[in-house]
């Protein structure tokens, strides 16, 4: 899949995609990373791409024209294309909406710093769809567009080897993850759940549904009503 991100900063991003499980990606040519940096697109000396705001008030505002025309030097043929705005004020990024936005053939995710973007670029159709990562505020655009292209470039086919891990975490969908532990078996004095030396995969697969479901419970209510506790899930919980 293909990314094309709207920044002012697009320095911002060399080391995260160059590492780990992104880099890999990359270099693998699983997933694209391309830039557009709408000072670029300034007519003025300065290359100003923020004014002040009509209304008054602290802070600036990214000017619409070289977003806009950032916008329309994407090509408009080759694959079909949606355009994400990050924004504080958009529609919360999900598991689910990952999953929708790793199918994408092309994806251009635009990053506003400031105080955010002209509304007009918004208005006008020139963007899709706002996101937001969180109920939180960023100083701009591309710590949350980093968010979106990592989670949904492991879930593009090959980036994660095509884990188990991943088949597991759509099984466990709209749960906390259970424990993990690791060696040594003992750490200061902490041991390990007897079960998970069992050997006994069947109880250790139980085990570890009724210990995400619990913490879900505790923690993530909300998540509960969105996927409600089954049948078989009731059961694991009176067990205890
Ligand atoms: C995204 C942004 C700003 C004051 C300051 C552009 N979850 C999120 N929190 N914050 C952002 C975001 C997302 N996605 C975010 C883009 C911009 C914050 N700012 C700073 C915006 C509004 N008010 C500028």
């Amino acid at each position: 899949m293909k990314f094309v991100v709207l920044t002012i900063f697009p320095e911002y991003f060399d080391s995260p995609l160059a590492t780990s499980l992104l880099g890999k990606a990359v270099d693998k040519g699983l997933v694209e990373v391309e830039f557009v940096n709408p000072r670029e697109f300034t007519e003025d000396v300065h290359q100003s791409v923020d004014d002040l705001t009509f209304g008054g008030g602290a802070g600036m505002v990214m000017m619409a024209d070289p977003l806009v025309q950032a916008l329309e030097s994407i090509s408009t043929s080759g694959p079909v294309t949606r355009t994400f705005l990050l924004s504080p004020r958009g529609a919360p990024l999900t598991q689910a909406r990952v999953q929708e936005i790793s199918a994408m053939d092309r994806v251009v995710l635009v990053c506003g710093r400031y105080e955010g973007v002209d509304q007009r670029v918004i208005d006008g159709g020139w963007i899709n769809e706002e996101l937001s990562i969180g109920d939180y505020v960023l100083a701009g655009g591309e710590t949350a567009a980093l968010a979106v292209i990592e989670a949904a470039a492991r879930l593009v086919p090959g980036v994660m080897g095509n884990k188990v891990s991943l088949v597991e975490e759509s099984h466990a969908d709209g749960r906390l993850e259970y424990p993990h532990y690791t060696r040594p078996r003992e750490f200061r004095g902490l041991g390990i759940p007897d079960v998970l030396l069992s050997g006994n995969h069947a109880e250790i697969a139980r085990w570890r549904r009724g210990e995400a479901l619990r913490l879900t419970r505790e923690r993530r209510p909300d998540l509960l009503l969105r996927h409600p506790v089954t049948a078989e899930e009731r059961k694991l919980l009176d067990l205890e």
